[in-house]
């Protein structure tokens, strides 16, 4: 009872009450299987979410490489369209630049360089502050057509129609009187709405506005 070695230590069902502490701590059998059996059930929760972890780790990681991935791809094809966009308006001002409005009778004509369907052309038009062309009578057509520096191309002009067969020009929406069709066109239908010049000709084909053709603007100062 003097010794520092000496413990009291009640172990259940037990009637030793002295202990050296060399023999701490002091189960029973029963109370050894709980902790057993209790360790193994906390080493399979362990390896379970070892693995659970490492799954997650191994998709994450996936998912960031297929993310990673993919913004690389969009900001190459951005690129791609933004070095587009920078060329077309290199061209643009370049055109512009030069003076490439030429005079007729007061009104200025610019001749595109660049193809656009009808609708962006005549957006375009409008940017450079004028509209696309509107022709009033077969003067100013074989003076259009001659002046155009790319014969074997075809141009859009201002003249479309929505409603089928009431032929518009954009610029006020009159109704053209004066027309120059090429022959067997200015009928082709619904699929047919806007016009151009046909390639080597001063005269006109009703067709598909989405095609990319070159286009001319007008404006009524220079
Ligand atoms: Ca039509």
């Amino acid at each position: 009872m003097h010794s520092i070695f000496v413990f009291f230590l009640v172990c259940a069902g037990k009637y030793a009450f002295t202990l050296q502490i060399q023999n701490l701590p002091c189960l029973t059998d029963e109370s050894k299987k709980d902790l057993d059996d209790a360790r193994k059930e906390l080493k399979t929760v362990d390896n379970y979410l070892g693995k659970t972890v490492g799954t997650l780790e191994n998709d994450v990681q996936k998912t960031l490489n297929n993310m990673k991935q993919k913004l690389v791809t969009m900001k190459s094809t951005v690129g791609k369209i933004m070095k587009k966009v920078e060329t077309d308006l290199v061209v643009l001002k370049k055109d512009l630049k030069k003076g490439q409005w030429k005079k007729y009778q007061g009104h200025c004509y610019y001749y595109a360089s660049l193809g656009a369907a009808w609708y962006k052309a005549e957006r375009l038009c409008r940017d450079f502050g004028g509209y696309l062309v509107k022709i009033d009578n077969s003067s100013e057509n074989e003076w259009v057509y001659s002046a155009s520096k790319y014969k074997n191309y075809y141009y859009w002009i201002g003249l479309s129609d929505l409603i089928e067969g009431e032929w518009r020009w954009s610029i006020d929406q009159s109704l053209a009187t004066f027309k120059a069709w090429q022959s067997g066109y200015g009928s082709k239908g619904h699929s047919s709405n806007c016009v151009a010049f046909k390639n080597n000709k001063s005269k006109w084909i009703d067709t598909n506005c989405k095609i990319g053709y070159l286009y001319i603007c007008e404006r009524n100062f220079c």
